[in-house]
């Protein structure tokens, strides 16, 4: 049919730049959803593509996709991510050259620097691989557990305490869906901008239980309209775990830099990069 064949064409930095722009120029458009962005749903699409990893096996991981195929796409961590891979459908169907697994993990920094946090480099690498390479359901965290859980599978990546605090602190980012997770709500005032508020929250404000028919989760005493996951809690409840969520509610330079050390390192999990790749940081649309 005319296309050329993925390997007859060597896409460089302006190329990804490329996709990477046409992802936040979708983002602006389509601000008619959630709190006005789909960016928090495409930085959690990423980071479930990519925490499945184990890094005793080297199976699992965002070189893949695999999220594209039932089972995978239908664990139930994965409740709502539809949305955010059909938002980049069009992206894909403009550029196809690019891999679904490259394209979710671009689509996740995009989402975080025009969400205003810090930059991260990307280098590209994925190939997308087919349903045999699904991993078993259960490999994500649940949130109704604590640290025990969380050092589980977080050091199953190949994680360790800092980092694991440094990743929640995502979740200044976006919101739970009761028809998703069972969970609701946001976990801070402005879902749709990275800060450090997700841990200054956590130390600063009183959390109750929630009355409700849903799963156990907590809520602010002030407003009752910001949410706590009982796996939140547990960073502040745990010494060790508590020490960093302290720094970084304290500092949020000091936040931003590990933040973007530990999702390089997530979004890299086993993914076998060419020899020589370099590591990009794309422009912003600001
Ligand atoms: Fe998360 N997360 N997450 N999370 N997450 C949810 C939403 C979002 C857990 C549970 C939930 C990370 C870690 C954990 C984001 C990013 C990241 C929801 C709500 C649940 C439940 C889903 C829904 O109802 O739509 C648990 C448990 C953990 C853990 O134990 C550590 C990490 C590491 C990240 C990351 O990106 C690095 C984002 C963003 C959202 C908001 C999604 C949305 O649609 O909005």
């Amino acid at each position: 049919n005319g296309a050329a064949a993925p390997s007859a064409f060597a896409p460089k930095f302006e190329d990804y730049q490329a996709v990477y722009n046409e992802i936040a120029s979708r983002l602006e458009e389509k601000e008619d959803y959630d709190d006005g962005s789909y960016g928090p749903v495409l930085v959690r699409l990423a980071w479930h593509a990519s925490g499945t990893y184990d890094k005793e096996t080297g199976t699992g991981g965002s070189n893949g996709a695999t999220m594209r195929f039932a089972p995978e796409s239908e664990h139930g961590a994965n409740a709502g991510l539809k949305v955010a891979r059909d938002f980049l459908e069009p992206v894909k169907a403009k550029f196809p050259w690019i891999t679904y697994s490259d394209l979710w993990i671009l689509a996740g920094v995009c989402a975080i620097q025009e969400m205003l946090g810090p930059a991260i480099p990307y280098r590209p690498g994925r190939s997308d691989r087919d349903v045999s390479a699904c991993t078993p359901d259960g490999r994500l965290p649940d949130a109704a557990q604590a640290q025990d859980h969380l050092r589980n599978i977080f050091y199953r990546m190949g994680f360790n305490d800092q980092e694991i605090v440094a990743l929640a602190g995502a979740h200044a980012l976006g919101r739970c869906h009761s028809n998703r997770s069972g969970y609701e709500g946001p976990w801070t005032f402005s879902p749709t901008v990275l800060t450090n508020d997700f841990f200054k929250l956590l130390t600063e404000e009183k959390w109750q239980w929630k009355k409700w028919n849903g799963p156990k989760q907590y809520e602010d005493k002030k407003t009752k309209t910001l949410m706590m996951l009982p796996a939140d809690m547990a960073l502040v409840q745990d010494k060790k775990f508590n020490e960093w969520v302290k720094k970084y509610a304290a500092d949020n330079d000091l936040f931003f830099k590990d933040f973007s050390a530990v999702i390089v390192k997530l979004f890299e999990l086993g993914v076998p990069f060419k020899e020589g790749q370099e590591r990009w940081v794309f422009k912003t649309s600001a």
